[in-house]
C-alpha cells in the first residue's frame, strides 16, 4: 500500500487545523467524502456573492502569497480582473521545488478537491475560463489524485460549461514540469506551458498585465489558493483577525532536520520559531541547535539562540531573515555547516538556467570557493571573493534564483560567524 499523505503531518486530525483539517480524514479520491467535510460550500458562496464579492473578501482577508514573496492576493486578483485584454488565465504554481518544501504535495495528495475548488473560485474572481495547474514532475501521486478530482468534478458539473448552473464556465488543464527548479519561477512557467524553454522573463510587465500567452494572468501557489476556501466561509475580516496585522491567517511550515518529529505543521501566523520546534517535540536528548535555515536554499540561517523570532513575514524581515515558503531546517550540533553550504551552492549552480551571466558564472564561482574552504583554503580571502560574487548576483540577476543564491552563505558568514567572528562580534562567539 502507498504511504498515507497524513504520515507527513505529525499532528494530523488536530482540531486546530484549518488548511490541513481534511488530511487523513477523507478518501482523497472521493468527492462525496470531500463534500461531507464541507467541500464545495465555498464555491457556492462565491457564486452567490459574485466576482466582485469574492475580490472584496479576499482583499479584506489580508491574504498574501505563500510561495515566498508575500504579495497581496487580493491586489493581484483585482489587477488581473480589471485588465481589458482577454482572455484572462489562472496558473496554479504547484512546481514545489524549494529544498525542504513539501506542503503543497501533502495538500494535493491528501485533499486534491480543495485545490480544484479553490482554482475554480479564483478563475471566477479574475474572469478566467481556463486554469493551468503546473505540477512538478516528481509528484506522481499528487498528479493522479488531481487528475481524478478534475474528472469527477467535470462529471458532477463542478467544472466545465455552466458550473452548477451559474452560467460560469471554467476548466483546468494540468501541465507537468520535468525536474527544473527554475520552472517554478512564475514567468518561466509561462515558457514551459507555451512550449518554449522554461526561462524567466524580465518584470515588469507583471503577469497580471502580460502573462501566459501574453494575456493577463494570476499566478498563485497551491497553499495561497486553498486559503481562499476558509476566507469565503468565515468572511475576509474574520480571517484577518487570525495571525498578525501583516501576516494574516494560518500558515504551513515544513519542518525538517534534527527535531524529534519532523513534518508538516500548521500554526497561526505569530507563533515563534521556538513554538514550532516545541510542537515538534524539541530536540532529542543531548542534542542542541547549531543553526536554523529559514526559507530553504533561497533563505537564511539564524542562530540557535534566536528562537524568539516570530514566524511572520514582517517578523522575519525585521530580524534580517526570511520566511520564504515556510521551510524550517534545524541543524543540530553534529551537522557539518560547511558541507551544507557546499550542497546549497551546488544546488544553485545546477539549477541556474544560464540565461544571465552574474548567475550562470556566479553560482559556479560560489561553489568553487566554498569547496576550497572545505579543503582547508584561506577562509578570509575566500569570504571576500564570495561577498563580491554574491553582491553581483544579487544586484544583476534577472530572477529570484540568482538574486537569492548567496543569501544562505552570507547569513552563515555574517550571522553565524562561520568563518571567523561575524562583524561586530567578539572573537570566539559560540553559534549554538
Ligand atoms: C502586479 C506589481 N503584480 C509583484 C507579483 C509578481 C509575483 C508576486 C511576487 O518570488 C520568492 C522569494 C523566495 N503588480 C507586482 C506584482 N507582483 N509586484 O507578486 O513577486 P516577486 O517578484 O516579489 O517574487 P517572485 O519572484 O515571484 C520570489 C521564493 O520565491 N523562492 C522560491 C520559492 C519556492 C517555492 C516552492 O517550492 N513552493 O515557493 C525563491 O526565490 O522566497 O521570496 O506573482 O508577479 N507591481
Ligand atoms: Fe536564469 Fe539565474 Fe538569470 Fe534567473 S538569475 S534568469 S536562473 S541565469
Amino acid at each position: 500500500p502507498e504511504p498515507d499523505p497524513a504520515d507527513a503531518v505529525p499532528d494530523a486530525g488536530s482540531s486546530d487545523h484549518v488548511l490541513l483539517r481534511r488530511i487523513g480524514r477523507v478518501d482523497p479520491l472521493s468527492l462525496d467524502d470531500y463534500r461531507a467535510e464541507g467541500g464545495y460550500s465555498a464555491l457556492r458562496e462565491a457564486l452567490r456573492m459574485g466576482p466582485a464579492g469574492v475580490l472584496r473578501e479576499v482583499s479584506d482577508s489580508g491574504l498574501v502569497g505563500r510561495g515566498g514573496a508575500a504579495f497581496p492576493t487580493g491586489r493581484k486578483w483585482q489587477a488581473t480582473a480589471s485588465q481589458p485584454d482577454r482572455p484572462h488565465y489562472l496558473v496554479c504554481n504547484a512546481d514545489e521545488s524549494e529544498p525542504g518544501t513539501f506542503k503543497d504535495r501533502v495538500i494535493m495528495e491528501g485533499d486534491p478537491f480543495s485545490l480544484i475548488e479553490a482554482m475554480t473560485i479564483a478563475g471566477y474572481a479574475i474572469g478566467a475560463r481556463t486554469g493551468y495547474l503546473y505540477i512538478r514532475g516528481e509528484y506522481p501521486r499528487a498528479l493522479r489524485h488531481l487528475e481524478n478530482a478534475i474528472t469527477v468534478a467535470r462529471e458532477r458539473d463542478l467544472l466545465g460549461d455552466d458550473v452548477l448552473g451559474s452560467g460560469f464556465s471554467f476548466d483546468i488543464e494540468i501541465r507537468r514540469g520535468a525536474g527544473a527548479y527554475i520552472c517554478g519561477e512564475e514567468t518561466a512557467i509561462f515558457g514551459s506551458i507555451e512550449g518554449e524553454r522554461g526561462e524567466p522573463r524580465t518584470k515588469p510587465p507583471f503577469p497580471v498585465e502580460k502573462g501566459l500567452f501574453g494575456k493577463p494572468t494570476a499566478v498563485n501557489n497551491v497553499e495561497t489558493l486553498v486559503n481562499v476556501l476558509p476566507i469565503l466561509l468565515m468572511g475576509g475580516p474574520a480571517y484577518a483577525a487570525v495571525g498578525t496585522e501583516g501576516s494574516t491567517g494560518p500558515k504551513l511550515f515544513c519542518l525538517s532536520g534534527g527535531v524529534r518529529r519532523p513534518g508538516l505543521y500548521e500554526l497561526p501566523f505569530g507563533a515563534t520559531l521556538r513554538d514550532l520546534i516545541e510542537a515538534a517535540g524539541g530536540m532529542p536528548e543531548g542534542r542542541s541547535i547549531q543553526a536554523v535555515l529559514l526559507g530553504g536554499a533561497a533563505g537564511a540561517f539564524v542562530r540557535g539562540d534566536e528562537l524568539d523570532i516570530p514566524l511572520t513575514f514582517e517578523g522575519a524581515r525585521a530580524a534580517g531573515t526570511t520566511l520564504g515558503s515556510g521551510v524550517v531546517l534545524v541543524l543540530d550540533d553534529t551537522a557539518d555547516l560547511v558541507a551544507t553550504l557546499v550542497r546549497v551552492a551546488a544546488f544553485f549552480r545546477d539549477e541556474s538556467c544560464g540565461q544571465c551571466v552574474p548567475c550562470r558564472v556566479g553560482t559556479v564561482r560560489q561553489e568553487e570557493s566554498l569547496l576550497r574552504i572545505s579543503r582547508g583554503g584561506d577562509a578570509a580571502s575566500e569570504v571576500a571573493l564570495l561577498r563580491e560574487v554574491g553582491q553581483a548576483m544579487r544586484d544583476a540577476s534577472i530572477c529570484g534564483l540568482g538574486q537569492t543564491a548567496w543569501n544562505a552563505v552570507e547569513s552563515a558568514v555574517d550571522r553565524l560567524g562561520l568563518f571567523g567572528p561575524a562583524p561586530g562580534e567578539p572573537a570566539g562567539k559560540q553559534t549554538s
